[in-house]
């Protein structure tokens, strides 16, 4: 049975009104399995609230049926659509949904509610199949079981609570998760890590006397095509199994994680593997014993490959106890010297999983060189909807821009492979397209009741969903794509017609270009952090300057930026294949929103957009703030229309009173801070503290 909407919690992109046209049509659902089930549920749900008919047959169907206007089969189509991919027709005045396999048809129901009415009821429906480009598609959680001292119970987390776990236990109730379950399909996502990559003493017990927590939640989200994950720790060998080591290459090592493997299968037999963050943050890895991070995550992939599970290793491996008057080590080059010389030595069901940027989820970075250096290496790329440096989901800060950014780069120039290509599996040596590693986000969901805390910060995690379907989706697309979906509007109840299309205008007036206006009033020029120590929210230019995270600026009286070139720094530029270390490695070709990330220059230092560099500070400062007054006033200009709750409405005034705050802040600090370092006045004098 599937989970019916909950009345205490925010429908997000499911709002009751997008089910609308479906459920006020005759539907028919052929086929047998159990999501096929899902699919009829949902129907019969949608139908039973606006008067349509939901009509079940467990035969396949090949075509329309007279008096159906859709029908939804699971039927053998011949047009290779995979597991996940469907087909749209139009057949004597029905439309039609077909798929070989039943994920297929649950995504085509949600694409039949993502077209609304007209597209998907006539003859306006865009036929033709459908497939998705990549086929891992996951949300990992940083959820603690047990509420963690300094991080609480959702490591970066800024949603409130674990939807899963509470004070140590899994929730009792656990209708939100099965209501997030929905959610997840509904964008399209197909796997999910339950638990945060650092696993602490009460999570390392899931994996063991614990599981049956991990079966609960794996019941909820298996009826919406969602396989459930697992962040385990390296050495629970040692402090769940009693061994003396947990050294990959040791017998017993490798006896008890097969066997241990062997019963989370006999509970879960659609397990979808392990999570591990690895010798990263004080967390224990195979440096211990000498071992390298393949033969690491190889025992565990070995562990994994008799029930078709697979690991995900994470690249995040840096020295997080750096001397700051060490000027050797560069944290951006840590990645790709620890993995490229390891491509080729990771099993098959071995994913690495490499952060997009080369530092972490700084507003601005280059692509991480790795993905271009493991061509016979499986490639997940991970990115952050959980908005820790982007405004900690009290800023608006649509996030899609940027990782559709990242994922249309090219790291061999225009005629190579992009990202996109790289996680789909495209470019991997002699391996078969489409397997890669796929794309993979930290979700910003908690138990509020938005889900995301700041209500608008739910489209990331849908856009999220969407960009690791079609890569090359269109940002602004998908965010009217999402506008429309959560907020419909009443249809012809509208007691102002042209009030739902003023809402959505203003909507993504708001948020299309949110993440070019955070980074205007934060930190300039790819430079990143500038940010409070721990918690990472709001400005502080040194806070981060004499620590050992390896996180510097090096601004002085005569300039700031880091020198990664070759020539003259820390030679993370020549990381990149051409044309790349060529273009960054060139103070004259390097793009300008990433010059202070290869470059240090002096304050005068010209842009290619003509402007010095402190002048540009100042700019986009003095822009990024006003743009953030911007965004409130165009929420206000629609607080006319009825058609927001009222509690949404209040939490997303009082988000966007802080946002403009805080943007004021970082306005002033940046422009104080550069004014004072360099003596430069601002060439439209105005106000510098
Ligand atoms: O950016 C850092 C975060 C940590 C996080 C780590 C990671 C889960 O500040 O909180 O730990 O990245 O990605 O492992």
């Amino acid at each position: 049975m599937t989970t019916p909407e909950l009345s205490n919690v925010h429908p997000a992109w499911l709002a009751p009104a997008a089910l609308r046209a479906l459920g006020s049509r005759r539907v028919l659902v052929c086929g047998e399995g159990p999501l096929v089930e899902t699919v009829a549920d949902e129907v019969e749900r949608a139908c039973a609230r606006f008067g349509g008919t939901a009509i079940r047959r467990l035969a396949p169907s090949a075509g329309g049926e007279a008096d159906a206007d859709l029908v939804l089969t699971l039927t053998a189509t011949d047009r290779g659509l995979g597991d996940e991919g469907f087909e749209l027709a139009r057949v004597g005045g029905a439309s039609v949904v077909r798929a070989d396999r039943p994920a297929g048809l649950l995504y085509g129901f949600f694409e039949i509610l993502r077209l609304g009415g007209a597209p998907a009821f006539t003859d306006a429906l865009p036929v033709g199949a459908q497939r998705p480009a990549l086929g891992r598609r996951m949300a990992d959680h940083w959820d603690n079981v047990a509420v963690h001292p300094v991080m609480g119970q959702v490591e970066r987390g800024y949603a409130g609570g674990s939807i899963f776990w509470r004070d140590g236990r899994l929730r009792e109730d656990l209708s939100r998760v099965g209501a997030y379950a929905r959610l997840l399909a509904a964008c399209g996502i197909n796997a999910v890590a339950v638990n945060n990559v650092n696993v602490h003493q009460a999570e390392a017990h899931l994996l063991t006397d614990r599981l049956d927590d991990v079966r609960k939640l794996a019941e909820l989200f298996r009826p919406y095509g969602i396989r459930v994950h697992l962040s385990v720790n390296f050495a629970a060998p040692l402090s769940l199994g009693a061994l003396p080591t947990a050294d990959p290459l040791d017998p017993a090592v490798r006896a008890w994680w097969a066997e241990t493997t062997e019963q989370v299968y006999a509970l879960i037999p659609d397990f979808g593997g392990y999570l591990v963050k690895a010798d990263s943050e004080g967390q224990p890895g195979p440096f211990a014993y000498g071992r390298t991070h393949a033969e690491g995550a190889n025992m565990l992939a070995d562990a994994l490959a008799p029930f078709g599970g697979v690991v995900h290793w994470r690249a995040f491996v840096y020295n997080h106890r750096q001397d700051w008057r060490d000027r050797s080590t560069d944290r951006a080059r840590a990645a790709h010297d620890h993995f490229a010389p390891l491509d080729g030595a990771f099993r098959d069901n071995a994913i690495l999983q490499v952060k997009h940027g080369p530092m972490d989820f700084q507003t601005r970075e280059p692509v991480s060189p790795v993905i271009a250096a493991m061509p016979r290496t499986r490639l997940a790329v991970e990115v952050q909807a959980t908005q820790e440096y982007t405004g900690q989901q009290r800023h608006v800060c649509y996030l899609a821009p940027q990782w559709s950014e990242v994922l249309g780069f090219r790291p061999w120039g225009e005629a190579g492979a992009s990202v996109a290509d790289v996680a789909r599996g495209q470019s991997r040596d002699g391996y078969p397209d489409g397997d890669g590693g796929g794309l993979v986000v930290v979700s910003n969901v908690g138990d509020d009741r938005f889900w995301t805390g700041h209500p608008l910060a739910q489209a990331n995690l849908y856009a999220f969903g969407r960009l690791a379907w079609n890569p090359a989706a269109e940002p602004a697309a998908i965010l009217d794509e999402w506008i429309g979906l959560t907020f419909p509007g009443d249809g012809e109840d509208d007691p102002d017609p042209a009030g739902p299309a003023r809402l959505r205008a203003a909507l993504h007036a708001m948020m299309d270009e949110s993440w070019q206006t955070y980074e205007n009033y934060t930190a300039p020029l790819g430079v990143g952090f500038m940010v409070r120590p721990n918690h990472h929210y709001g400005p502080d230019v040194d806070g981060y300057e004499y620590t050992p995270w390896g996180t510097y600026h090096f601004a002085d009286r005569e300039g700031i930026g880091v020198d990664r070139t070759s020539a003259t720094g820390t030679g993370f530029a020549s990381q990149y294949p051409k044309p790349w270390s060529e273009v960054y490695e060139a103070l004259d070709q390097c793009p300008d929103e990433l010059l202070l990330f290869f470059h240090h220059v002096s304050y005068g230092h010209r842009l290619h957009s003509g402007e010095s560099v402190v002048q540009h500070i100042y700019d986009t400062h003095f822009a990024g703030a006003e743009q953030a007054h911007a965004i409130r006033e165009h929420w206000h200009a629609v607080a006319d229309l009825d058609l927001v709750p009222a509690d949404l409405r209040e939490r997303v005034d009082e988000r966007l009173d802080e946002q403009v705050r805080c943007a004021e802040e970082w306005r002033d600090q940046i422009n104080a801070y550069f004014y004072r370092k360099s003596g430069v006045p601002d060439a439209h004098r105005r106000i510098i503290h």
